[in-house]
């Protein structure tokens, strides 16, 4: 297997964290060296902006959420995921630039062009390198939302309404018909069993 950069995706409660831990624990059956981290976070510094961006309490406009999400972010690239890169490992990255389309360009900015090419030229001077793939698990909002309610607290942005998260998942399926050589949709629905299957599945034919 050739190691790659995976980029996992999807609206809240969706099954992310558990395919993750999954697909980790296929990759490391296989004998593979990988690293896990995710975003915002990642990395120590990047970590200390995710407990800023998550904290319910936290005020901050809709620009410098976005701004402090790529902050986040080239931290994490350049001292967590261009070095595993660059050792041959896999890098299995729970979301990535997509989050960035779906929740700052669609959730708080409706889509539109104005925000979404202030993001694309963030994307474009700051990420110098894109996931290999994508994987966008797909899942009706309702449904993630009664699986993430599942979970204790909420943070910043599982305070949201539903109309919010219905933009989010416009976000993903916009993502998703622009870039298909990169992002591939998941059928999130039934058992963690079956996704697991999904996703190894779509690993397996990229690699
Ligand atoms: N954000 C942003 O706005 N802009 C950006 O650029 C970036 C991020 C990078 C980070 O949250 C927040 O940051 C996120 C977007 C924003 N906000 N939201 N919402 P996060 O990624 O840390 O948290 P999350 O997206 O809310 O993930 P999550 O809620 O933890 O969900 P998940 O990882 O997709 O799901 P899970 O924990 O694996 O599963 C949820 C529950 O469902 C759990 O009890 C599981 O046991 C259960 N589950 C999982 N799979 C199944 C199946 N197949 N069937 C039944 N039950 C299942």
């Amino acid at each position: 297997m050739t190691a790659r950069f995976i980029s996992f995706e999807g609206t809240e409660g969706v099954g992310k964290t558990t395919a993750i831990t999954q697909l980790c624990e296929y990759l490391q059956q296989q004998g593979q060296t990988f690293i896990r981290t995710r975003e915002p976070g990642g990395s120590v510094f990047a970590e200390k902006l995710r407990e800023l961006l998550l904290a319910p309490e936290s005020q901050i406009d809709d620009d410098t959420e976005l701004l402090l999400m790529f902050a986040a972010r080239c931290d994490h690239i350049n001292t967590v995921i261009l070095p595993a890169l660059e050792a041959g490992k896999w890098v299995i990255c729970d979301r990535f630039i997509d989050s960035s389309i779906a929740y700052q360009g669609f959730g708080r900015g409706y889509g539109e062009k104005k925000t979404l090419s202030k993001i694309q030229s963030l994307i474009t001077q700051f990420v110098p390198k894109l996931p290999d793939c994508t994987l966008w698990l797909d899942l009706p909002v309702a449904e993630g939302m009664q699986r993430a309610a599942k979970r204790s607290t909420a943070d910043r942005f599982e305070q949201e309404a539903v109309a919010f998260f219905n933009r989010v998942h416009q976000g993903y399926d916009h993502q998703w018909q622009h870039y298909p050589e990169r992002i591939q949709r998941i059928d999130a629905s039934g058992d963690v069993q079956s996704v697991t299957n999904r996703v190894i599945a779509a690993i397996s034919a990229i690699s």
